[in-house]
This record gives structure tokens, sequence and C-alpha cells, in this order.
């Protein structure tokens, strides 16, 4: 009876506690094999080829649906969401940057904090076992967090919530806590809304798939070599990444802006043209991007971004 009382108890001590360490929403799913049909979805993709040059994505296809092959004798999944909706967009002129890149990178403060969040859990339970994910892991992401509740998966491909709509960044803790699980996502979803798809600049986007490959925000950060010819047009003023499908979402217009300055994790300004980019030595670019997930794509792929807007230009 003791038992069950901590253990009701704790998951909402895990929440409080990712609410203090700056986690706009958290739930719990268990680690159980995801639903198969998923599974069939993602390979009929990736049989499609949408996936392009993202060879990673067609690598443990089956582990990315299963929680216990990233930690054998896992249990539950603690899911979490930060909000990083910008106040204001980008000046006018200035090269489009999409808004996750200008915070200090994700990858990096979404793992330090669930590893604050796993410093809490190991003092309850010294034979705690855990792995933290933030997108570089081979689990599929946005499927996990709506089955912990988070929200609904758009037609813009994206983990939605009601309130904080979806400038969201999600992260994983994955432990062999026996943690009660929140109930699957369920209620509002996309309804006949269609703004996402209509407002995609290359037609990426349809009402039955997603063809990465057409995705800006693939070509400008995934995508190695040329790019071809009629998707350089489309890709206008993009330097890095794109967000127009989330910018036509009604959900985000009513979503709070991400306030999250006291946790170290502040947009900053970049307004840069063709021309400073194309400027840049190895040392610019590192000044610029050392501590943005941008540092990744590196500075040979962001001029030929910048090359191609400055054409776009004229
Ligand atoms: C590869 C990848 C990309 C690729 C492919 C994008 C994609 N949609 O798959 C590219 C480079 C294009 C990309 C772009 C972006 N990405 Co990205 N990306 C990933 C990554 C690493 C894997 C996603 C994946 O497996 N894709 C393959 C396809 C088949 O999977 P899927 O879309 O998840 O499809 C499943 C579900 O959609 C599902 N499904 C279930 N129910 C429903 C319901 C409906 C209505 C629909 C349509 C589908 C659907 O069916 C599929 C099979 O299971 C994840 C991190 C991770 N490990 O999960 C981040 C991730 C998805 N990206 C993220 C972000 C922020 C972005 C960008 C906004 C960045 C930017 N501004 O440029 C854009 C958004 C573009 C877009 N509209 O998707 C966030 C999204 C957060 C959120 N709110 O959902 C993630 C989760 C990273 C993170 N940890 O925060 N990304
Ligand atoms: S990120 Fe841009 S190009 Fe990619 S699907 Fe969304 S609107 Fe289309
Ligand atoms: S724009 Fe409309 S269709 Fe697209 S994700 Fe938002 S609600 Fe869904």
């Amino acid at each position: 009876m003791a038992d069950k009382l901590i253990a009701m108890r704790i998951e909402e001590e895990i929440k409080q506690k990712a609410f203090s360490l700056g986690f706009d929403i958290a739930g719990i799913t268990s680690a159980a094999d995801i639903d198969s049909k998923q599974i069939e979805k993602y390979k009929h993709w990736l049989n499609a080829g949408f996936n392009g040059q993202m060879a990673f994505l067609a690598r443990n296809t089956e582990q990315r649906f299963s929680p216990v092959s990233i930690l054998p004798g896992a249990k539950s999944v603690i899911c979490v969401a930060i909000n990083y909706k910008l106040a204001k967009p980008a000046a006018k002129g200035s090269l489009k940057i999409a808004s996750y890149a200008l915070y200090p990178d994700y990858h990096k403060f979404i793992k330090a904090k669930l590893s604050e969040l796993a410093d809490f859990l190991k003092n309850k339970d010294k034979n705690l076992k855990f792995k933290i994910c933030a997108d570089s892991s081979p689990i599929i992401e946005k499927v996990l967090a709506m089955r912990a509740g988070l929200g609904f998966i758009g037609k813009n491909r994206l983990l939605t919530n009601p309130q904080f709509g979806s400038f969201l960044l999600l992260g994983e803790l994955v432990t062999n806590l026996s943690l009660k699980p929140d109930s699957p996502f369920k209620g509002l979803s996309c309804g006949s809304c269609r703004k996402c798809i209509e407002a995609c600049p290359t037609g990426a986007l349809s009402d039955e798939d997603f063809d990465a490959r057409r995705c800006i925000s693939y070509l400008t950060i995934e995508h190695k070599g040329r790019i071809p010819a009629e998707l350089k047009i489309k890709m206008n003023s993009h330097l890095f990444g794109c967000e127009k499908c989330l910018l036509a979402c009604p959900y985000n217009d009513k979503s709070p802006v991400c306030e999250k300055q006291k946790y170290g994790f502040a947009a900053r300004k970049a307004e840069l043209k063709p021309d400073d980019v194309l400027g840049w030595s190895k040392k610019d670019f590192e000044d610029f991007a050392a501590s943005s997930a941008m540092k990744r794509t590196g500075l040979c792929r962001l001029k030929r971004n910048a090359l191609i807007c400055k054409k776009n230009r004229g």
C-alpha cells in the first residue's frame, strides 16, 4: 500500500521538477514498443525515398519504435517539451534562420536539464538506470510524446499542443523506473484546416505524405551538394531551416512566447545579409555559430545557401 502511495506521488513530483527546470510540458508513457502500424508508416516513407540523403533514418528502424532497445530493462519514458516561440520575427530583408537555431543548442540544453532530472530521481532510487535523448537518438520522438499525452501530430508533421502550439523542442528520459503512464493525447487535432500544406513553398507537405527531399529545412541543413534548380528558387531567403508550416498554424497564433532567460535559454538576434555569410572566415563562422545548432551544418553548406539566397534576390 505504502509503495502504491509513493508510486502515485512520484509522477507528479517528476513533472513539477521538469517544470522547475524550464520545461513547459511533461508527460509519461510506458516503454512498451510503439504500435506496429506506425512502423509500417515509417517503412513506407523510407521505401518511397522521402528521407533523401538522411541515411541515418534507415538504420535501426525497429529500434526507433522500441525504447527498451535504447535501455534494456526500460519501463517508462518521461517526455518533455520546451517552447521556443520568438517574440518577433527577424527584421525584413535579413536572411531567414529557423528560430530554434537562434537559441543555445537545444540538444545540449535539453540533455543538461534531463541530467538534472536524472540526478533528482537517483536520490530517490539508487538503482535508477536511464538514457537521455534529445533529437540525436534513434527514437521516434513525436510519436512517443503523443503517447505521453503532450499533444497531437499535425499535418505539418509536428507535435502540437493545444496551449503551446508547435514551436516545441522535445526530449526524453528513458528509465527503468516503473511509473504510471499518462493517457495518450486525444481530442483536438487539425480538423479540416490545411493552412500548413498551403503555406509550404515547395509542396513538401501533402495530406498523405511528407517528402523531406523537397523541404527547405532538409535542403538547407541536411542535404549535401547541389540543390535542384527548381527548389533553389523556392528557397527564397532561407539561410538555415524553415518554419513556414509552423507560422501558418493557428495553434501558434495564440501560444505564449518563450520566456526562458532565467534558465539560460534565450534567443539572440541575427540580421544577416548574403554577403555577410559569403565573407565569413572559419573563425567568423565559429564565433557566430559556436553555441547554436547551426554549427553542425558547417560553413560550406551555409555559404552554398547564402549564395542561393543572393541569386534569389537578383
Ligand atoms: C529527420 C528529422 C527532420 C527531417 C525530416 C522531418 C520529418 N518531419 O520527418 C527534416 C530535416 C526535414 C526536419 C525538419 C524539421 N525539424 Co526535425 N527531426 C527529424 C528527426 C531527427 C527524425 C524524424 C523522423 O523520424 N522522421 C521520419 C518520418 C517518417 O517520421 P515522422 O514525421 O515522425 O512520421 C511519423 C509520424 O508523423 C506518424 N504519424 C503519427 N500520427 C500522425 C498523424 C498525422 C496527422 C500525420 C500527418 C502523421 C502521423 O507517422 C510516421 C511514422 O510513425 C526528429 C527527432 C527524432 N529523433 O524523432 C526531429 C524533429 C522532428 N525535428 C524537429 C524540428 C523542430 C524540425 C523543424 C521545425 C526545424 C526547422 N525549423 O527547420 C523542421 C520542421 C519540418 C517539418 N515540417 O517536419 C523537432 C520537432 C518538434 C515538434 N514540435 O514536433 C524534432 C522532434 C526534434 C526535437 N527533439 O525536438 N527534421
Ligand atoms: S519546413 Fe518549410 S519547406 Fe519544410 S514542410 Fe515546412 S513549410 Fe514546407
Ligand atoms: S496549420 Fe492547420 S493543418 Fe497544419 S498543423 Fe496547424 S492546425 Fe494542422
